[in-house]
């Protein structure tokens, strides 16, 4: 019986993975190297330290420790600058109403998210109130697909996993919300979220209603 949604907000609610793409590429280049679209599709739902060591072993430059942290700081800094703007408006396509439809509804809402810019996005986006609770990656050791982020969601709804419907845009999410037991809505093509029970390219594709009669049947 679903009873909650889990949401990620990267490329499920607003489209900040284009901000990150452009973060990330900075990045890159201030270490010699590019950075693609397929690399970025790698990152989705990675934290910023683990996506930091993929782009170093990607540019094969040599970094230390120190080197690590500031270029932590650094792609941090131009991601909030590329942020600064965000609103309401740039609410993925359904996503918005899909919330506000969920929340009215009486369905449990929590955020399941690696980004520990998350909080101030759903403020900027002024979203934060159709929430019970958010979990992101200020609260959590392991970063997807490790479960723990959404484990965390589910109790702070007061819900088992298989209580929760995980809604994911990146395959490390996808990973995380069936390992921890939870059913899975992808954002995207069955060929990129495999393992996902049901595929959307938006959440303006469906009703929280249509989805509770599907996976309450
Ligand atoms: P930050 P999500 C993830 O958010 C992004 O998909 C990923 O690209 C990013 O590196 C990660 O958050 C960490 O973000 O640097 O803001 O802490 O998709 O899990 O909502
Ligand atoms: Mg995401």
């Amino acid at each position: 019986m679903i009873r909650g949604f889990l949401f990620d907000l990267d490329g499920v609610i607003v489209d900040t993975a284009v901000f990150h793409f452009q973060a990330w590429r900075r990045c890159a280049q201030k270490l010699g190297g590019d950075f693609t679209e397929a690399q970025n599709e790698e990152l989705k739902g990675v934290s910023r330290a683990d996506s930091l060591k993929k782009v170093v072993e990607w540019t094969k430059a040599s970094v230390n420790t120190e080197e690590f942290e500031a270029l932590l700081v650094e792609k941090n800094e131009w991601y909030l600058e590329l942020v600064q703007e965000v609103s309401e408006a740039d609410g993925l396509p359904g996503a918005v109403t899909f919330l506000e439809q969920a929340h009215a509804q009486g369905i449990k809402i929590a955020l399941g998210s690696a980004s520990k810019n998350a909080p101030m996005i759903l403020n900027k986006m002024g979203l934060t109130h159709l929430f019970d609770a958010i979990i992101d990656g200020n609260n959590v050791i392991n970063g997807k697909p490790h479960p723990e982020v959404f484990l965390k969601g589910a109790a702070a709804i007061g819900l088992d996993p298989e209580e929760c419907l995980v809604f994911e845009d990146s395959i490390a999410g996808v990973q995380a919300a069936k390992t921890g037991g939870m059913s899975c809505v992808g954002i995207g093509t069955p060929e990129t979220l495999e393992g996902a029970d049901l595929h959307f390219t938006a959440l303006g594709e469906t009703t929280p209603k249509e989805l509770v009669a599907c996976f309450n049947m």
